[in-house]
């Protein structure tokens, strides 16, 4: 039994008081998905074995350009995160792994292990580092980095990323992504050809070292930090990565990576298709690359986004994308937006499950597009909020998350020993 940071008793109380309500409404839904022909157990047992990674910069306060205001008992190093990390999962139990940044998550790799087993936790992807200098390095990454027209520069980019993979592999990750922002603020600073190349050469050499039962994610991103051209800028580009490097190596796909009112979920489709499809991040947004909670501006999409990835779960053999959060949480309680935006991304996987795929079929055949959407739209109504709770509250976890945590105090116990950091600076993380 792992180390919990929060007292059981404390769930235990919480939950005592929600669940005879819990299990009438269970009960109610279960006869109505019954009619459907649909099991509701079945879907339960699915939704507790779903896990979507926590990013170990999730958990501390974000900001914008303009100004970050540090909340209370910010956590002050990797292992602080962990044990924020492990909130999160003990609550929900749906956040089993976390996703590590290096340099800033930089420790000794067997401390690193010894930490996430003592508290239940595996390791995610591991995420490189190339968009922002690090304390003492030789050359900088102003003007790039795997796509730099100086070789030196290239050649740090790539040992740097061979580093997080030889990091990854003392601690059990099993796959590296790759974001660069990389790109060109100016129409004529940059030779798009020629940077391409120049990247794509990078990737080979990085590409070269991942082990064999190691896969390569590459994520694109249409703006920012470069704001005229990236390097990896769509699904189109990065598809040709994936298919130059090799068979290890997929696509990522990021909700807020694109410009306003793409179709995300015909991406996601296309990917799958061509089994080019590594993973997502989710997150939400209204206008651009915001970062917001998952599921918190248009549920709608991140469910369209979920009835594809479900329909490659039920007719693909080896369907197992990587799923993580990728949020910055600027005036919320970290622990808080990332247990509810887990819950969010298990929300919309649910409602997935109970799309009529027999009847969208058919109504697709037939060219009845109202219909289509209807069924659809009747999944997506669905409340399906007792089969999440009931998930959770089977598996030790809370009924209701925030109210558990809450209850606990944890935030106020750990301001009382991580001091608090200074406000001011911007930056994303
Ligand atoms: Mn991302």
């Amino acid at each position: 039994m792992s180390e919990t940071m929060i007292d059981p008793s404390v769930i235990e109380q919480d939950n005592a008081a929600r669940e005879a309500n819990l299990r009438q409404d269970y009960d109610s839904l279960g006869e109505r998905l019954d009619r459907q022909g649909i099991a509701i157990d079945t879907i339960k047992d699915k939704v507790a074995r779903f896990g979507v990674a926590i990013p170990s910069w999730g958990v501390g306060t974000g900001g914008t350009r303009f100004a970050r205001f540090p909340g209370t008992g910010e956590p002050r190093d990797i292992f602080d995160k962990l044990e924020d990390c492990a909130v999160i999962h003990q609550m929900t139990r749906s956040t089993p792994t976390v996703s590590l940044h290096i340099p800033w998550d930089k420790a000794d790799p067997n401390r690193l292990k010894d930490t996430a087993n003592r508290l239940g936790l595996g390791f995610d992807a591991m995420n490189s580092n190339t968009f922002s200098d690090a304390k003492g390095q030789a050359n900088s990454y102003k003007f790039g980095s795997l796509s730099h027209t100086d070789a030196a520069t290239r050649q740090q980019a790539i040992e740097h990323n061979l580093e997080c993979i030889e990091i990854g592999q003392a601690i059990g990750s099993k796959a590296l992504t790759v974001w660069v922002g990389d790109g060109s603020n100016f129409p004529g600073q940059a030779h798009f050809t020629r940077q391409f190349e120049r990247y794509l050469d990078s990737m080979k050499s990085v590409y070269q070292g991942l082990p064999n039962d190691w896969r390569l994610f590459t994520e694109h991103k249409i703006f920012e930090p470069a704001f005229y051209s990236t390097v990896v800028q769509d699904w189109g580009t990065n598809y040709l990565i994936a298919k130059e490097l090799g068979d290890r190596a997929y696509c990522l796909v990021d909700l807020g990576h694109h410009a306003p009112n793409v179709n995300i979920e015909m991406i996601v489709a296309r990917l799958i298709q061509f089994g080019k499809l590594g993973g997502f991040h989710f997150n939400d947004s209204k206008y651009g690359d915001d970062d917001l909670d998952a599921g918190s501006i248009d549920p709608y999409r991140l469910f369209l986004v979920f009835n594809e990835l479900v329909d490659a779960e039920q007719n693909l053999d080896d369907f197992r994308p990587a799923h993580m959060l990728d949020q910055s949480h600027n005036v919320t309680d970290p622990i808080e937006s990332l247990m509810v935006s887990a819950c969010e991304v298990l929300r919309s996987y649910a409602q997935g499950l109970i799309v009529d795929r027999k009847a969208l079929s058919g109504y697709q055949d037939a060219n009845d597009a109202l219909m289509g959407s209807q069924t659809l739209k009747a999944a997506f109504r669905t409340d399906v909020e007792p089969i999440l709770a009931m998930a959770r509250m089977e598996t030790g976890g809370a009924i209701d998350p925030v109210a558990a945590y809450r209850a606990s105090g944890y935030r106020q116990k750990v301001g009382e020993v991580r001091p608090a950091s200074e406000s001011g600076g911007g930056g994303i993380v």
